[in-house]
Formats: structure tokens, C-alpha cells, sequence
């Protein structure tokens, strides 16, 4: 059996243009290498879309790429990631697996008591049987790990494959040490691969009474720290003999070169840091490359915005890169220290922001204010679909907030 386990693969994922296709790109890209290497099914383990409702000519892209696995008999299995899903239940992932072309495997029933038994998904051709959890936004998916019926899971015959999309709390990178995350404990043990995704880094290890667990971070990096750290994405290729054991291999895929310029700023006046900058591009060519630079340090003298970033940026383009993304955050004029917000995303200061405020207004227990908070900040975030009358939009947004709130409208 050979099977391609791929995560995160945030279709629609930059707003600038220039990089708006890529994470498409990378998944054609990967889907292309999956049936060059005949696997015989495909693995997502969540955030195959960057929003639940993403853009029409993205899905185009994505729906007919689908449509070429399920015509050469290759099923696709996903689970549902933090950014597929909308608070109120509304994904993408469902008009596609109706139309035949992937499989939710998250499926069960909860009990009267709260418990949820999963069911296994079998895949027809080799028998393998799938099962797992999708991630939420703010971590509520921790509470379907905290009802999860193990035993049956665990007792299960044959070739067993666990999918997840959250941080495992023993193995938590580098820098994400705040992050929400589920004790290896919560998952069902003795199965024959754990499917993970939510971390944007590659992770593989072999676990005593558990088996072989792994992360292929993104397809394609999300953001500037993803392209420092991943330069590029990629995903695993299962293979699993006979005799029971598992091999995974972490193929990369490359839409761009990566290229990255540190200028240590401290103590120079900005001329001597435009200077420096122009120095490191010197004679490049930057064709089909994403330039990182980074600057940090404190100025000898003048402002940050003294620096002839302008004049740098016009100079990489002119050479042909694809984009310059550039970190200023350790960056500091001579007079004054810039307060920077040291968190990534949107969604990372919202969070940061709910948990400190929550408790405040006593109307609700506090996780159902966090919750609230969340469901609230997302629905009234939308903006109007392409082609959806004005009427329209305030009735869906209306109707989300009641369905959220718990009123009749
Ligand atoms: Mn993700």
C-alpha cells in the first residue's frame, strides 16, 4: 500500500497577487507527483482552503484537479482544519464531497451521554480503514478529544490510519510553546499511522504503543516565517509493506526558490544600511525567486524610514523576483523603540485579545463567551460574496448571528 499524506494546504492563502497562486500551484503540483508515484489514495488533514467559502476561480482550479484523482479511481480523504471551517457549520468541503469528490472521514455519533464513537472510513481498494478529528477555530476541538470513545477505536483490526489537525502537546516546536494543544494520551492508541496537520513544520516520529506520527507542514508556506523557516512545502509518501511496517518520506515541492538577505543594522547611520542592502543583491538575477529580507538592530543615527528600502525593493523586482517580503520587527531608530505586536496573524491577536478580556462581562460562563467572541468576530468579519445581492448578504449575516446567539429571528 502507498498512500500521500498532505496538510495545510491553505488554497487562497496570500492576499498579494503576486503569491496568490501558489499554494493552488503546490497543489496540482503534489496531486501530479501522487499519480506519477500510483499511490492509491490521498490523504488532507485539514485546511485544504484558507476560508470556508473560498474564491470561485480558485475552486474551478482545485474541483477539476479533484475531479482527475476521483476519474483515475484515487479517493481523497480529508478531515476538516480551523480555517475550513465557519462557525456555523457552512464549508466547502461538503459541496465537494457531495458531488463525489472527496471523503469527510470524521464521522460518528455522540451518545446520550456526551461520548463520541467514531466510525472508520475503508478504503476499497487496499482495505486501509480512517478515521479522525477535524480542528476548530480557539481549539474546541479539544473537547471532542476529551469525549472521544478510545476503546472500540483501539480494538479495531487491520491497517489503521488516525487523522488530526492539532498541536500534540509533547511535541510542540520551537516557538509554539503557547500554543492550545491535545496530550498524546487523548488519541486512540496502536494505530498504524497518525495523520497530523494545523503545525506549519514538518514533524515525523515513531511513538511506543502509538506508532509512526507525522506533520508535512504546508504545501506551500503561509507567511514570512513559514518561507524562512520551510523555504518550501511538501508532503509525505507512505509506503507500508507487508510485513507491517511503515515508511514515510517527505517530498518537497517547489514553486519558488527562496532567497534570504540579513543586514545587521546596529550602529549604522540608514545610508550605511541602504548601502549594505544593495550591496547583498549585487549582480543576482532574482528569476522565479522570493526574496526574504530581514533587517534588525539599532540605528547609530536617524529614522528607520530613512532607510532606502524603496529604492532596494524597486532594484530586487527590476532583477525578476516574485515578491520581497521583509521583517522589520528587530529594527529601531536612534530616538525611539517602535512597540511591535509580536504575534503572526489576525486570528493570533484575536485570540490573544479574547483570552485576556474574557470573565469581564459575567452575562455568559467564560468558555462560552470565548466561544461567543470568536463565532462573533468571524461571522461579522464576512464580507459580501461575489455576485450576492446586499439583501441577501444582511440576511445571511443576520441568520449566522441568531444561529450563533441562540435567538429566533
Ligand atoms: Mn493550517
Amino acid at each position: 500500500m502507498r498512500f500521500a499524506h498532505f496538510a495545510d494546504i491553505h488554497i487562497g492563502s496570500w492576499a498579494d497577487e503576486r503569491l496568490a497562486e501558489a499554494s493552488t500551484r503546490a497543489f496540482m503540483k503534489a496531486v501530479d507527483a501522487c499519480v506519477e508515484k500510483a499511490v492509491d489514495f490521498i490523504l488532507i488533514s485539514g485546511d485544504f482552503f484558507n476560508t470556508s467559502l473560498p474564491s470561485i476561480d480558485r475552486l474551478k482550479e482545485v474541483t477539476s484537479k479533484l475531479k482527475e484523482l476521483a476519474d483515475m479511481n484515487i479517493p481523497v480523504y480529508i478531515i476538516p482544519g480551523s480555517h475550513d471551517f465557519s462557525p456555523t457549520g457552512k464549508t466547502m468541503l461538503d459541496v465537494l464531497e457531495n458531488a463525489g469528490l472527496l471523503t469527510n472521514v470524521m464521522r460518528g455519533s455522540s451518545g446520550e451521554d456526551g461520548k463520541l464513537s467514531l466510525k472508520f472510513t475503508t478504503d476499497r481498494k487496499t482495505g486501509a480503514k480512517i478515521t479522525g478529528i477535524g480542528g476548530k477555530k480557539g481549539m474546541l476541538d479539544k473537547h471532542y478529544y476529551g469525549q472521544l470513545v478510545l476503546e472500540s477505536l483501539e480494538k479495531e483490526a487491520g491497517f489503521r490510519i488516525f487523522m488530526f489537525h492539532t498541536a500534540l502537546e509533547e511535541f510542540k516546536p520551537k516557538g509554539m510553546e503557547q500554543m492550545d494543544a491535545v496530550p498524546l494520551a487523548m488519541l486512540p492508541k496502536g494505530f498504524s499511522y497518525y495523520a497530523g496537520g494545523h503545525i506549519h513544520r514538518v514533524f515525523e516520529r515513531s511513538v511506543p504503543g502509538y506508532g509512526l506520527i507525522t506533520m508535512p507542514g504546508p504545501l506551500f508556506p503561509n507567511n514570512f516565517d513559514e518561507l524562512e523557516l520551510v523555504g518550501n512545502g511538501g508532503f509525505y509518501i507512505i509506503e507500508s509493506s507487508s510485513d507491517g511496517k511503515v515508511k514515510a518520506t517527505h517530498h518537497p515541492v517547489i514553486i519558488h526558490n527562496v532567497y534570504t538577505i540579513n543586514v545587521d543594522a546596529e550602529k549604522k547611520t540608514p545610508e550605511e544600511v541602504t548601502d549594505a542592502l544593495m550591496a547583498a543583491i549585487g549582480q543576482k538575477e532574482f528569476y522565479n525567486t522570493i526574496v526574504l529580507v530581514r533587517v534588525a538592530g539599532k540605528l547609530r543615527s536617524g529614522k528607520t524610514s530613512d532607510i532606502g528600502f524603496r529604492q532596494f525593493l524597486e532594484a530586487v523586482y527590476e532583477k525578476r523576483a516574485v515578491y520581497v517580503a521583509r521583517n522589520t520587527s528587530k529594527l529601531v531608530g536612534k530616538d525611539f523603540e517602535e512597540i511591535k505586536v509580536d504575534y503572526h496573524s489576525v486570528e493570533d491577536i484575536e485570540q490573544k485579545l479574547i483570552v485576556e478580556h474574557a470573565g469581564q462581562s459575567k452575562a455568559f460562563p467564560v468558555d462560552r463567551e470565548k466561544d461567543l467572541a470568536h463565532k462573533l468576530l468571524h461571522i461579522l468579519a464576512k464580507e459580501k460574496e461575489e455576485g450576492e445581492t446586499t439583501a441577501d448578504f444582511e440576511k445571511r449575516v443576520k441568520e449566522d448571528f441568531a444561529k450563533v446567539v441562540g435567538i429566533k429571528l
